[in-house]
C-alpha cells in the first residue's frame, strides 16, 4: 500500500467539513503478529479513520514488524503513536512528534525527540508535532511510570488551558489530552471543553473511553479525534459497536 500524503491537512479538511475522526490504537506488546488480519478486517469495517499504532513500552521491539504487516491490510494512514525513539517505522505514513509538555521531564520534553532526528531523517514520514499532555485520572498510568513526570490534575482546568495554548503558540499542529491507556475516566466533558474554546488547532483526545456514549461525548464537547485502544484489547466486539452506518 503506497504512503498517504497530506494527513495533517486531511485532518483539517475533514473538520472543516464537521466530520469526527476515530483513531483505533494498536499497541505492540499487546497485539499478536498472527492476530493482525482479522483485527484489521473488523477494523476496515468501523467507523475508524485512522490506525495509531504505539505504546508506553515495547518491549519486544515489535513496533517495526507490526506496522509492515498491518499497512497493506488497510487503506487508512496509519501513524506512529510512539512512546520511544525505537518505535520509529519507515512502513508507517506518519508519526505523531510528541512532546509532553503537561510534564516537567526534559528527557520526554525535547531529549528524546532530539535523539529520533537521525533515525527520522533517513525516513519518509510526514511529522505531526503534537502538545501531549498527561491528565491524573484516578491511578497511576503507564505514561507516568515511564516518563516519571507528573500528570495534570484534572480540576486545575485553567492549567490544562493555558499548557493546550502554550502549545499551539510553541507552533504545534495539534493537542492531544491524554488520560492514559486503561484510564479509569476518561478526560472529561468540562476539560475538553475549556481547552478547545482557546485552541485553533486539532484537539484529539484519548484514554479510557470504551462507549459509544463516551465517544460521542467527547466528540460533543469538542475533541475532533478521538483515540481507542482498550476497548477493542479487551473486546473486539466493540467494534459493531462502532461500525459504518
Ligand atoms: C492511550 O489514549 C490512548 O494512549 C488510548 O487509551 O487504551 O484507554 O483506549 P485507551
Amino acid at each position: 500500500m503506497a504512503k498517504k500524503k497530506n494527513l495533517y491537512q486531511d485532518i483539517l479538511n475533514s473538520i472543516a467539513k464537521g466530520e469526527k475522526l476515530l483513531a483505533v490504537l494498536i499497541d505492540p506488546d499487546k497485539m499478536e503478529l498472527e492476530n493482525v488480519p482479522s483485527f484489521m478486517i473488523k477494523l476496515n469495517k468501523s467507523k475508524a479513520t485512522h490506525v495509531f499504532v504505539g505504546g508506553s513500552t515495547d518491549e519486544n521491539q515489535k513496533t517495526d514488524v507490526l506496522i509492515k504487516n498491518l499497512k497493506p491490510l488497510t487503506s487508512l494512514p496509519v501513524l506512529i503513536f510512539p512512546g520511544d525513539v525505537s518505535q520509529v517505522s519507515s512502513h508507517a505514513d506518519g508519526l505523531l512528534f510528541l512532546s509532553l509538555v503537561s510534564g516537567r521531564n526534559p528527557e520526554y520534553l525535547i531529549g528524546k525527540q532530539v535523539e529520533a532526528v537521525s533515525v527520522l531523517r533517513t525516513m519518509q514520514l510526514e511529522i505531526i508535532p503534537t502538545g501531549y499532555l498527561l491528565i491524573e485520572n484516578g491511578k497511576e498510568t503507564a505514561i507516568e511510570r515511564v516518563t516519571q513526570a507528573q500528570p495534570l490534575k484534572r480540576e486545575n482546568i485553567q492549567e490544562i488551558v493555558d499548557t493546550a495554548k502554550a502549545s499551539e503558540l510553541l507552533g504545534m499542529k495539534c493537542v492531544y489530552l491524554e488520560a492514559g491507556s486503561g484510564a479509569m475516566a476518561p478526560v472529561n466533558s468540562e476539560i475538553i471543553q475549556a481547552v478547545k474554546n482557546e485552541l485553533q488547532i486539532p484537539l484529539i483526545v484519548g484514554g479510557g473511553i470504551r462507549t459509544q456514549k463516551q465517544l460521542d461525548d467527547a466528540y460533543a464537547s469538542g475533541a475532533d479525534l478521538v483515540v481507542i485502544g482498550t476497548a477493542f484489547e479487551l473486546d473486539e466486539a466493540f467494534f459493531k459497536e462502532i461500525k459504518k452506518e
